[in-house]
């Protein structure tokens, strides 16, 4: 009883006398007790452990867990977008810093400066060179590289001992299997290049948006709705279909070398991706009908072809504009697509056009990013497994065959 009048008081206390709060909050900040780091071990230890204890239950009926974790998800999300006290933002993101080695020569805002976890999170840094080759292919995110290796068919490496279905993975669909004929659909630019992928995965410390690793002409998007298991090496290392089952955002494009696709993963707290220049796309909603009556991954095209049925409909709200050329019609409904995406981004007739190293978009935890991409000739690796690597970091380059022959004769 005494402990709860204590309790009462001092809660009192903190939220109507500020010369009360700001003693407790030193003094918090002084006691070996107070340590942020063990909380939010402790609190994300009781996240996996319940989103794993569902997961495995193999009996269980699927949707549940899916929305168990789901659910957790969104509470953490929650949690992450609450309005955080000035004096308590630098010793709550100090703290999440020093545990999670953010890199604060990197930041360009003070602690003091983010009102949210969330904003901390997704925090910009001081921009970067990048290497204008069109050869080199750049690392998509500040992360560790899990895996990289050139993929022949549907089942692919995901990590030592554990493989994942490609087509399953892209599409949210069971039934495409990526085996010889649909395999060689994935080269489009010539029947003889090979495709590779590399796949990044992001601590909780790290900067948290994605970047374009090379020019891209982005064709689509489909989001695929799922689960939301973690994604740490220790996890997909001893459970099987996290990948084909996380709820994930796969952005199908082409770059010099033919097609590129990237796929950012989501996973156990982390819902929420987003494109820069897909405002319609909203990840980690809540479904409230059965899940096997939900639609499984939702499609967007980029392309801007001339949409007759959304022209028509404009000219049905602008009375003044009655008769059209056809050049007026694209015009019209360029102006309908083109005030959506930022500046940095070009609308196409066949797709949106994102510059090497431009941001893409953001996890609002760490999580992972998958890179397919079609190439001719010799990959030069400039990083291995387990490094760890940072956005607009060169991570291959496609050789030339002479420049690789005369590479390899220098050597001898
Ligand atoms: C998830 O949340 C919804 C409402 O937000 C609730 O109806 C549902 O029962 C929850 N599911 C689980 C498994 O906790
Ligand atoms: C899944 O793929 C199969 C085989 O390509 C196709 O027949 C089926 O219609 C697809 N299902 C959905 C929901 O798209
Ligand atoms: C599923 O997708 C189809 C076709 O895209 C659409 O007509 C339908 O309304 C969607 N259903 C739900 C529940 O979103
Ligand atoms: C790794 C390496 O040495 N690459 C070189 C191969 O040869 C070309 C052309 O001589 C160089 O530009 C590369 O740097």
């Amino acid at each position: 009883m005494q402990r709860f009048k204590n309790f009462s008081k001092n809660f009192k206390d903190f939220v109507i006398n500020s010369q009360r709060r700001e003693e407790m909050i030193l003094g918090w900040k002084n006691s070996r007790q107070f340590s942020l780091k063990k909380t939010i071990a402790y609190s994300t230890g009781l996240y996996f452990i319940g989103a794993t204890y569902y997961y495995s239950k193999t009996n269980e009926d699927f949707s549940i867990k899916m929305d168990f974790a789901r659910n957790v998800s969104r509470f953490s999300g929650w949690v992450s977008s609450q309005y955080i006290p000035l004096s308590l933002r630098k010793p709550l993101f100090g703290a999440f810093a020093k545990s999670y080695n953010v890199i604060e020569n990197d930041m360009i805002e003070p602690f003091e400066n983010y009102e949210t976890f969330n904003q901390f999170f997704t925090r910009r840094v001081k921009p970067r060179q990048i290497d204008n080759n069109d050869e080199v292919i750049l690392s998509p995110a500040d992360s560790k590289v899990l895996t990289i290796a050139e993929v022949k068919g549907d089942s692919n490496i995901l990590v030592k001992g554990i493989n994942y279905k490609m087509g399953e993975f892209l599409t949210g669909n069971k039934s495409v299997v990526l085996d010889n004929d649909l395999f060689k659909t994935l080269k489009i630019k010539d029947p003889e290049s090979k495709i590779y992928q590399a796949i990044f995965y992001l601590n909780p410390g790290d900067y948290h948006r994605y970047h374009s690793p090379t020019q891209i002409l982005a064709k689509r998007r489909n989001h695929i709705l799922g689960y939301l298991a973690p994604v740490k090496e220790s996890y997909i290392s001893k459970y099987e279909r996290v990948y084909e089952g996380n709820e994930r955002v796969a952005l199908f494009g082409e770059w010099k070398h033919g097609q590129f696709i990237q796929v950012y993963v989501g996973a156990t707290n982390v819902g929420s991706m987003t494109l820069e220049f897909d405002p319609e796309l909203k990840t980690n909603q809540k479904i409230d009908l059965n899940w096997k009556k939900f639609n499984k991954s939702n499609v967007k095209n980029f392309d801007n072809k001339i949409d007759v049925e959304s022209v028509k409909k404009t000219a049905e709200q602008r009375p003044d504009l009655q008769e059209f050329s056809t050049e007026e019609l694209s015009v019209l409904n360029d102006l309908d697509k083109k005030q959506k995406i930022p500046s940095i981004y070009k609308q196409l007739e066949n797709g949106i056009l994102i510059p090497k190293g431009a941001e893409i978009g953001r996890f609002n935890l760490g999580s992972t990013v998958v890179v397919f991409f079609e190439a001719k000739g010799d990959l030069q690796w400039f990083v291995k497994e387990g490094d760890k690597v940072r956005y607009g970091q060169p991570v291959c380059q496609v050789m030339l065959n002479q420049q690789t022959a005369q590479n390899k004769s220098q050597k001898n």
